[in-house]
């Protein structure tokens, strides 16, 4: 079986303690993909140790030097989608169309922040004084953490690693414990790029080794995508720590339709935004909200075409929903299934796990979809990371929105309708980081900004410029050319 290892300091290392984890394919459980390192502090201190250390020749690297090997990372990230994408369907479960969107992901960040690296614009403002001359520039802060989720194995940390590297800061990657190999081949792809030793390392491991990154003295940034309950974990610690944290944290994401929508669109984006990724994306819809006066109509029709979508080993051409991550996932997903029906919803279509032929060798669970949901059950209000959806009924568009911001979180949110009105009023009244017009509300673009308001962030946005505010704090610098003492505030005025 293959055995996995550390990148620390340019080099693969077995972890200290010598013990390993085993990871399994969730589509096939009998499908062992390999041994990864249980990494431990020992591990977590020599990697900090190693990005520490690089950083203070890599922030003196010009940046578009830096971003020279960016664009080769964005080249490899290439050569490599294919095979690449097969790895992550295999340890993850989405289909490899996913995968390799996944990683195109990746690409389009890695060549965005190359060419953010001859763009890292400052400010030059006129002086209060005669000769003296203000400006200011971002600078690059140390070590960043990164600690990401399963669903989006590479185009998630990327969205971090790129910018941060692009910026000058050096980088500890803790990829999920559910999707390590992927985490490996970054690092392979990053080092065959030419990165100097130390500058990118990747340490494997489950439990509390995320927390050993967080509180380590010497990491000054934390960039996490994951639960609410461990983003909001890091931000009391990184708050006590005086540490910059960066969260993308939980969604319950809504679909609002319109009667005047195209429908059969409409349809094609909730299924599209429902159940691509098995509904395993913090972007996923897991609400819709449906018009009065087309609510039984689209109820209807989507339960048939959910119950057309093709379950199966997302390896296999062809089908179209993969398995979810782990058993525990299944449970819990059971257990909503159950909430759901006591609490009074309408099961439309699937509701248990699909065990036909090979099903039975992963964690398959059907696309499923609870109609009647009122804004105070829980089905409406708590993230559940997988292939269910609630249907909502709404008396009037203001209804829609006011069921749409009934919620603590607000990263994503769409509507479908032809009245341009209707669509603006959406655009000004919606709480949620990213709003999409006619189209489902999963699918953001790696160069525009990505997070949300309320529960699911602290402010942040990455992707495109924003992810620059992360990992850049401003230098301002005075220049004073009149060889006197010139008192600010005082002489002046
Ligand atoms: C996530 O689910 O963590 O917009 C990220 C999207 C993808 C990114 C999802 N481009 O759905």
């Amino acid at each position: 079986m293959q055995k996995f290892k550390n990148y620390i300091n340019g080099q693969w290392v077995e972890p200290i303690s010598k013990e390993y984890f085993k990871n399994i394919s969730p589509a096939n459980t009998d499908d062992i993909i390999g041994e990864f390192p249980l990494s431990g502090q020992e591990d977590v201190n020599a990697a900090v140790a190693a990005a520490k250390a690089a950083y203070k020749s890599w922030k003196n690297v010009p940046a578009p030097k830096r971003g020279d090997l960016m664009r080769k990372a964005a080249d490899i990230f290439t050569r490599r989608k294919k095979e690449l994408g097969k790895i992550m369907t295999r340890e993850m479960g989405k289909p490899t169309f996913e995968t390799e969107g996944d990683v195109q992901e990746a690409i389009d960040t890695a060549y965005y922040a190359a060419s953010e690296t001859r763009r890292l614009f400052g400010h030059t403002a006129p002086s209060e004084m005669p000769n003296k001359m203000n400006l200011s520039f971002r600078v690059p802060i140390g070590v960043v953490g990164v600690i990401t989720a399963f669903n989006f194995p590479i185009a998630v940390p990327s969205w971090k690693i790129l910018p941060a590297l692009a910026a000058g800061n050096t980088v500890i990657y803790k990829p999920s414990k559910d999707a390590p190999h992927a985490g490996v081949v970054f690092a392979e792809i990053l080092e065959e790029a030419g990165f100097p030793k130390g500058v990118f390392n990747v340490i494997l491991g489950k439990g509390n080794m995320g927390s050993m990154i967080v509180e380590h003295p010497d990491v000054n940034v934390i960039g996490f995508t994951g639960s609410t309950e461990i983003g909001c974990k890091i931000a009391e610690i990184g708050g006590r720590l005086n540490k910059k944290v960066s969260l993308e944290m939980g969604g319950k994401n809504a679909q609002i339709i319109m009667p005047d929508a195209n429908m059969d669109l409409a349809i094609e984006g909730v299924l599209w935004g429902a159940f691509g990724t098995t509904g395993q994306r913090c972007t996923a819809t897991s609400r819709l909200i449906v018009h009065k006066d087309c609510y039984e109509k689209v109820i209807s029709i989507l339960a048939e075409r959910a119950n057309k979508l093709k379950l199966g080993d997302g390896l296999i051409a062809g089908n179209e929903v993969g398995p979810v991550i782990h058993e525990a996932s299944l449970k819990n997903i059971e257990k909503y299934c159950q909430i759901a029906k006591e609490d009074g919803g309408r099961l439309i279509c699937g509701g248990k796990r699909a065990v036909e032929g090979d099903l039975a060798k992963g964690y398959f669970f059907e696309p499923t979809i609870f109609a009647d949901i009122t804004k105070d059950m829980r089905l409406f209000n708590e993230e559940v990371f997988g292939p269910i959806l609630s249907v909502t009924k709404a008396e009037s568009l203001e209804d829609a929105i006011e069921l749409q911001n009934h919620c603590e979180y607000g990263l994503s949110s769409s509507i479908y309708t032809t009245n341009v009105n209707a669509a603006f009023q959406a655009v000004r009244d919606i709480e949620a980081g990213i709003t999409y017009i006619n189209s489902p509300t999963i699918g953001a673009e790696a160069h525009m900004p990505f997070g949300g308001v309320k529960g699911t962030g602290n402010g942040h946005r990455e992707g495109g410029w924003t992810a620059f505010d992360i990992f850049t704090e401003w230098k301002t610098v005075y220049i004073d050319y009149s060889d006197q003492l010139q008192r600010a505030q005082i002489d002046n005025y």
